[in-house]
């Protein structure tokens, strides 16, 4: 018999949650346009809207709070924050900011020009949005398969080679600011770059003289899937992994709201001394001094702390199993998901789970709202609406993958919370059928998701059949 195993941590406080009634559920769902962003967080059960600063912090991290130093310039915990991202990640360059998009800003600032192209493997909403602002367009180089939610491939992050090559030799490598390589990458389902890729990226890119710039918000995730999946990890370390992970790159951009285990904060990192000069000069203008740039001096201790306890190899290894945990029981369920399971979060294919509805009738924000509905259970639409509209065209982007993301927490929930998430999506999947599409009655100009409004495309104005529905 296969051993179990449990949570690597004990739970020293609790936070009550919020058990609302059906009727509850459902005022709060129509006062919140059916987008699960506007829903109250008091009116929620279990929340897998996203894994970004949703991190239980540890008793250290919490007890290195009364030490921070909260000096406007020269900050000790400033010290503390940029030796850690030295000695884990290994570049030589460190800047803070208040968070991922706050570096991914400076950074777009000082490489882009206006008609460059920045190729990487898949879009992220922030990144491209930073990008656009400058003037650049996205290239998506990921690997076909990315795309389709059925293939099973230990790397479905890997960037396609041949269409990088192809977008050099069409746009040319002047024109190439940077290319941006996520690892693990989100929207294809939190699916890891092997290390070999990784290199190979790197190797082409330095032909042409192109950096390469990570998308480090959950290098970690990626490095475990290197161990456990790449031929020469098995027995490496995950700080090892790491390590070498970031040596094929030229600097990163980092939300510490993921992997660094902390509740706000993020960096920019990089080898290149000019760059850093010039990004210092930014980090003054948007984020605050380069001694703090947008954290408070507590903070900036707790992501020292976090950016360690990352990467150690039990904590790692269960965060991964507490997401394969919630997916392969919605696998032998029959419940159409993303395959392999990723590493922050499990996708639900919202075109095969409601095959009756059209993209243009938002099928993954239907679902989402759906699951609200049924269990208080939080998730977030990642597809269409996501997408956005096409800048030239002004229609709306039509991804392949029309999502809802089950994104977990890192140490808040245990594998009990993930069986009733379970539950939930079993019963939903077998009233599919009743539940209807939406209508958008407000579009945002910019990152619409977070605030557009919705209401039922059925005749009654019911999301959907109320038979059996829970209490
Ligand atoms: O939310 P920020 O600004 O700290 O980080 C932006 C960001 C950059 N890259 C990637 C891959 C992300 O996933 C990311 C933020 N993600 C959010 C908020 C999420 O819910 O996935």
């Amino acid at each position: 018999m296969k051993r179990r195993t449990a949570e690597p941590y004990k739970i020293k406080s609790v936070e009550p949650v919020a058990m609302l009634s059906y009727e509850e559920r459902k005022q709060s769902l129509q006062q919140a346009g059916y987008n699960t962003f506007l829903i109250d967080s008091k009116d929620v059960y279990i929340d897998l809207l996203t894994d970004s600063g949703t991190t239980a912090m540890s008793d250290a991290q919490w007890g290195a709070l009364m030490t921070g130093d909260e000096a406007y310039a020269g900050s000790k915990s400033w010290r503390k924050l940029e030796e850690a991202v030295r000695d884990v990640y290994g570049f030589q360059y460190v800047l803070p900011t208040h968070q991922g998009r706050g570096a991914e800003n400076i950074l777009s600032q000082l490489k882009i020009k206006k008609g460059d192209v920045v190729p990487g493997n898949m879009y992220f909403t922030t990144t491209r949005a930073h990008q656009e602002l400058n003037g650049a367009t996205f290239v998506d180089i990921i690997i076909d398969e990315a795309h389709d939610p059925t293939i099973e491939h230990p790397f479905k992050g890997n960037v396609d080679l041949i269409k990088l090559q192809k977008v050099i030799d069409e746009v040319g490598a002047e024109n190439i600011p940077y290319v941006c390589l996520a690892v693990t990458v989100n929207l294809a389902g939190g699916q890891p770059v092997s290390m070999q890729n990784m290199k190979l990226v790197y190797d082409l890119c330095k032909i042409h003289d192109i950096d390469v710039m990570l998308d480090a918000t959950r290098c970690v995730e990626n490095a475990y899937f290197i161990k456990e999946r790449e031929a020469g990890y098995a027995n490496r370390s995950i700080a090892a992994i790491l390590k070498e992970m970031m040596s094929y790159a030229d600097g990163c951009t980092m939300s510490g709201k993921k992997d660094c285990l902390v509740n706000i904060g993020g960096f920019l990192a990089m080898n290149d001394e000019e760059l850093y000069i010039r990004s210092r000069e930014l980090v003054v203008v948007y984020e605050g001094m380069p001694s703090y740039g947008g954290m408070a001096g507590r903070d900036m201790e707790a992501m020292a702390i976090g950016i360690r306890e990352s990467i150690d190899d039990h904590y790692i290894e269960h965060r991964i199993g507490q997401v394969r945990h919630l997916g392969e029981q919605l696998i032998d369920a029959g419940i159409p998901v993303v395959k392999p399971i990723g590493g922050h979060a499990v996708f639900l294919d919202a075109r095969a789970f409601l095959p009756h509805l059209r993209q243009e009738e938002f099928p993954a924000q239907a679902l989402a709202a759906a699951l609200y509905l049924d269990s208080g259970v939080r998730s977030m639409e990642r597809g269409i609406v996501s997408a956005g509209r096409n800048k030239t065209t002004g229609q709306h982007n039509t991804p392949n993958l029309e999502l809802v993301r089950l994104t977990i927490p890192r140490r808040v929930y245990t594998n009990n919370h993930m069986d009733v998430v379970v539950d939930s999506i079993v019963d939903l999947y077998k009233k599919r059928a009743s539940i209807c599409g939406l209508k958008m009655d407000y579009e945002p100009p910019t990152l619409r998701f977070f605030n557009a409004r919705f209401s039922p495309l059925s005749e009654n104005g019911e999301l959907m059949s109320e038979t059996n529905r829970t209490s």
